[in-house]
């Protein structure tokens, strides 16, 4: 652990930078009397029906509730909108850089989008969709992914969005899980120069049984790629919105209605389809992002996350458009068409708050400092880093070359259930330690439990729970609330168990040091050994299959899996490669194993659970450190698979 610290650079400050000291009271404020720091807070959104009461919410598993500003009404668009157009109507909203460096970049202003959400709304609205019902959206980085998360957002439909490297498989689970009613997608995508077919993809998905209540199919024409166009079911965005008027009456939205599902892994079974509230999460998200980021009204505000992660969510949309602020949209990759793109970015359009992940400044750490050291990104003010623990070494590569040594870097640790930023520097009020969320958002108490749930107290290792409700948390998996409450309150009754793991130093910074149950973070991804076991053994060749993460030195954590043959048949390479192509198309290109090992047997416990502590550390190449084996059914097993592995 990196024992430097970098203290605050007071010279960086604005009128609105909070302050050490106003952290300190601001946060004591928010813990000790939650009512009526929130519900100041409630304020800075423009409500039909302002609330009157805060909080109202309960961890304890036998009267769990989480209402937060519950006899409030608003609508989560006209924040985003309407609300800008007297003071901000000509100002930037999204600011879009196309995968293609020669293309053409792309300006909405507010007023703009607002007539493209109210056109798409209104069609939406024709089409019969309205107030709760689902639509999924499967898009590319494009200005208008954000029109339509706005445009379900304004009518009171709840949005699914499914990140476009998800197979048509993965689609066809989330469309049939969530009964979504119409799909929002492009012709193509294209990153790095390919296109990714998404249109074709939503085709194959609607072919599978259990996706029939999708009634409409409403396509972007984006690269122009031949597509099949069925006939009553498929129609061009364009086409749809036409004729409709550019204004749209918004719905009046209950503070608890749902806002959106995401669909995340977890260490059980299918992907849940993780529920966001309409006013606690847009408080949360409005208010993160612009404390966190110390945001100022000129900026241009970067996040280079993909629109289907909640990140994409909360910070590239929600947020900083109820912000008001200029956010830039990404279609490409850092790499394309060099390691200097990012950096490219920055300068031609002045970026000063860029928001990124460590497995990107992991990579273009790797290509060298010189595809940086040629720009100039003397624009940027404020650095970030989400999505996985940042090695201090990739911080201090970040911190130096990156941001010439002089900007605050806010390591913002949250997850998906969290709707916004839980452990996170604020970048006036925070010293900052490389490799440390540090210190506790508004509103967020973070405590360590062993696992017997006993508090650690001080410096200490445990695993990492939320004490008390904040305004984004989750609200429930659709469609089943019981395993909900199962999956976060169960473990350690009475509070949110993150399934992270987290150290605390004698300052009380906090370190997360990864997930504790069987999520894989693959570049800042969450995937589940379930998923890609059950991927595995869909395949006809296969009998048993067991995933772990192992270090990997870009991606964080890569994927390794154990692959048991159906008796009688002999791996070969080629059948590894076709296995690996197998999940690729199951679940999608971010869950390719990194390595497949064959396994006669697997190691397991004598009432049949698989040992993944040790093929952990098999995959790991430390067969050193396996620890006691003798509770293993045969142990004998072992052997012959770190054998197998010194030989790989
Ligand atoms: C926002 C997001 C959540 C998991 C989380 C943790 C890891 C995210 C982190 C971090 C250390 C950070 N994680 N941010 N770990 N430091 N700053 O990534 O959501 O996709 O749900 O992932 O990611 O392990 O539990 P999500």
């Amino acid at each position: 652990m990196s024992k430097d610290v970098y203290p605050v650079n007071p010279a960086l400050a604005g009128p609105t930078t909070i302050t050490p000291e106003q952290y300190q009271a601001m946060y004591e404020e928010s813990v000790k009397d939650p009512n009526a720091f929130w519900g100041k807070i409630a304020k800075r959104l423009q409500w039909f029906k302002e609330p009157t009461i805060i909080k109202d919410t309960s961890f304890d598993v036998d009267n769990f509730h989480t209402r937060w500003f519950a006899d409030g009404e608003i609508n989560v668009s006209v924040n985003c909108l309407d609300r800008h157009l007297d003071k901000r109507g000509d100002k930037v909203a999204i600011l879009w850089e196309p995968d293609d460096p020669q293309a053409a970049a792309q300006k909405i202003t507010y007023r703009q989008l607002y007539e493209r959400v109210c056109k798409l709304g209104n069609a939406l609205r024709k089409l019969g969709v309205g107030k709760g019902d689902r639509v999924t959206v499967y898009m590319p980085m494009v200005p208008d992914a954000a029109v339509a998360l706005l445009a379900c957002a304004r009518i009171g439909a709840i949005h699914n969005v499914v990140f476009g490297g998800f197979s048509p498989g993965s689609v066809a689970d989330r469309v049939r899980d969530s009964n979504a009613k119409v799909i929002i997608t492009a012709d193509e995508g294209l990153r790095a120069g390919r296109k990714v077919p998404l249109k074709a993809n939503v085709d194959a998905a609607l072919q599978a049984e259990g996706t029939d209540t999708v009634t409409n199919v409403i396509v972007l024409k984006h690269t122009g790629g031949a597509v099949a166009m069925q006939d009553g079911r498929d129609i061009w965005l364009h086409e749809v919105t036409a004729n409709e008027p550019a204004e749209c009456a918004p719905e009046r939205m209950q503070a608890e209605d749902p806002l959106f599902i995401l669909y995340t892994s977890g260490s059980t079974g299918k992907p849940k389809g993780v529920v966001h509230s309409t006013a606690g999460y847009l408080v949360h998200a409005s208010f993160s992002h612009e404390t966190v980021f110390d945001l100022r009204e000129e900026d241009i505000y970067w996040c280079t996350a993909d629109v289907g992660w909640v990140t994409g969510h909360s910070y590239i949309v929600y947020g900083p458009l109820a912000n008001g602020a200029t956010s830039l949209m990404f279609e490409g990759v850092p790499s394309y068409p060099d390691a200097s793109r990012f950096w490219q970015v920055v300068d031609k359009h002045q970026v000063t708050i860029f928001y990124t992940a460590p497995t990107a400044i992991r990579a273009l750490m790797r290509d060298g400092d010189e595809w940086v050291k040629k720009t100039s990104r003397a624009s940027l003010r404020v650095l970030g880093s989400v999505g996985e623990p940042i090695n201090p070494e990739a911080w201090r590569w970040y911190h130096d070359v990156v941001g010439g040594g002089k900007l605050p870097i806010v390591d913002t640790w949250w997850q998906t259930e969290t709707g916004g930023f839980m452990i996170t520097p604020l970048p006036g009020a925070t010293d900052l330690k490389p490799g440390s969320a540090s210190k506790p958002f508004f509103g967020v108490q973070p405590a360590l439990v062993d696992a017997e749930g006993k508090f650690i107290e001080g410096e200490g290792e445990g695993n990492l729970v939320i004490v008390d409700s904040w305004p984004g948390q989750a609200r429930t998996v659709f469609g089943d609330h019981q395993r909900f409450i199962d999956t976060y309150f169960k473990a350690y009754p009475g509070m949110y168990f993150t399934g992270d793991g987290c150290r605390r130093d004698a300052d009380g910074y906090y370190w997360i040091t990864g997930r504790v149950d069987d999520v894989i973070n693959v570049s800042g991804h969450r995937i589940g050994t379930a998923e890609l076991e059950s991927a595995l053994v869909s395949h006809d060749k296969v009998a048993e299959a067991a995933a772990v993460g192992y270090p990997h030195d870009l991606k964080g954590q890569g994927i390794y899996v154990y692959v048991t043959l159906v008796a009688g048949l002999e791996g070969s390479d080629e059948l590894k490669k076709e296995l690996i192509a197998h999940v690729r198309k199951v679940i999608g290109p971010i869950a390719t194993p990194d390595h497949l090992q064959w396994a006669p047997a697997l190691p397991k416990t004598r009432s049949g659970k698989i040992m993944r502590r040790i093929l952990r550390k098999i995959a790991e190449n430390a067969p050193d450190q396996l620890g006691d084996t003798s509770t293993l059914a045969d142990p004998a097993v072992v052997d012959t698979l770190v054998v197998e592995r010194l030989n790989t």
